[in-house]
């Protein structure tokens, strides 16, 4: 088993200096930093392997083919998808969500139908699903959340009837840390003859998944946030829905037969996926994937949990801090304001002892009216984070009280 040290070698960003000092990287939720395998993995393929997939019958064109699909078969035994195809690439949970809502929606859904969303989401799960209802005549209903960040179970169950097609959510909020009772929203929106849409951004790299046990219809998650490139995402979704939705963007890949006066469709994946994909950044994905199992899903929960408690009891003693989001399961997630203060300036403060935290209203600008502010302060850790760093982070909010105050 890695030590914590050995964990932190993995990540070299670890080690990098930010204003004199060595950076304290607090903006997971955001966007983790990458560990040294991914890095490698994705400047070999630019130094040696480059070169386009799917395509050719070249030796670099086959190797590129069989790495990249190589990620798909570790990413269906890492979320236990039914099969392979059921695995699509896309640029990352805001792509995935859109495919969803511009093929499935724009085929599905009709005037009156309704589609739920709960006041936790990221706007990448409330704009598509607004877009898509402008154009069907559907419309978005909201299930409102209590004053600790927690899904108003009753209140959902009461918004639930026949009209309602979909139901998306997300697993962990990004901006409280609040973790949802997945399988039980699953099974009421089943209730209604509803369908289902994950948005998993926050919890892939945080807790085990288990797509079959989940019995959703659709899940989406993005590679950055797992230690992996930006600008590569997943879709996972039921193989029946899937063959029956309509491809979203046409290009290369994703057809069959063109003529110009029919085309037919490439089979899935393949269907979903138009045009050159981010190669690189889907093989380096792959590394990702045997990072997070080598360290282990159970190992990284405890440690985060371990973190996150810590924090949480640190933070209350900081005189005028109050915590927004104070829900039983919890991510690793800090989200807080303080009176008086901007939560702008606190992170500017922070950044200049070079502590990397998020401020604002974290694309979630309902569920911040929904607690009658603007914004936050949001310190968001990974297993790769110590208490130490926490000391700091304490230590340095209470400097920004200081300075602010
Ligand atoms: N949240 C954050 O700082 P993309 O940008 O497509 O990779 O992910 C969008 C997204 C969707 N759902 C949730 C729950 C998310 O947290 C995010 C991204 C980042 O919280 C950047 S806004």
């Amino acid at each position: 088993m890695k030590t914590i040290e050995q964990i932190r070698a993995d990540f070299p960003e670890l080690e990098r200096i930010v204003h004199n000092k060595t950076l304290i990287y607090l903006d997971n939720a955001a966007s983790t930093i990458k560990c040294k395998s991914v890095i490698d993995a994705v400047t070999r393929h630019y130094s040696f392997d480059a070169a386009n997939i799917h395509r050719g019958v070249h030796y670099l064109s086959e190797t590129g083919t069989m790495q990249y699909e190589s990620t798909r078969d570790a990413l269906r035994e890492f979320i236990n998808s039914e099969s392979r195809e059921q695995v699509i690439f896309t640029k990352g949970t805001t792509e995935s969500i859109n495919l969803v809502a511009w093929s499935w929606g724009i085929d599905n859904l009709k005037k009156g139908d309704e589609i739920i969303l709960t006041t936790l989401e990221h706007h990448s799960n409330i704009v598509p699903w607004q877009l898509v209802a402008e154009r069907t005549g559907a419309k978005v209903v909201e299930a409102p959340v209590d004053d600790n960040g927690d899904i108003i179970l009753s209140e959902l169950k009461k918004k639930l009837n026949s009209n309602t097609k979909m139901v998306a959510f997300n697993l962990i909020s990004n901006a409280l840390g609040t973790i949802n009772p997945v399988k039980e929203i699953i099974e009421m929106a089943k209730s209604v003859g509803a369908k289902t849409l994950v948005d998993a951004a926050q919890a892939i790299a945080h807790m085990k998944i288990d797509v079959q046990e989940l019995d959703c219809d659709f899940l989406a998650f993005s590679s950055h946030k797992m230690f992996a490139p930006t600008g590569v995402g997943v879709l996972y979704g039921k193989k029946d829905l899937l063959n029956a939705m309509s491809p979203w963007q046409g290009g290369g890949d994703m057809i069959d037969v063109v003529t110009f006066e029919k085309t037919t469709y490439n089979e899935l994946p393949h269907k979903f996926e138009a045009g050159t994909p981010h190669i690189a950044g889907v093989i380096g994905l792959k590394y990702a994937i045997e990072y997070i199992q080598e360290i282990g899903l159970s190992r990284i929960e405890e440690i985060e949990h371990e973190l996150l408690t810590y924090a949480t009891k640190k933070f209350s003693d900081i005189k005028g801090l109050k915590i927004i989001g104070t829900a039983k399961h919890k991510s690793a997630v800090i989200s807080f304001v303080i009176d008086g203060l901007h939560p702008q300036d606190i992170g500017t403060i922070l950044d200049q002892q070079g502590i990397a935290v998020r401020t604002g209203h974290h694309c979630t600008q309902p569920l911040m009216k929904r607690f009658g502010i603007t914004g936050t302060t949001r310190a968001s850790f990974c297993f790769y984070n110590t208490k130490e760093e926490i000391d700091k982070l304490v230590a340095g909010i209470n400097k920004a009280i200081e300075l602010l105050g």
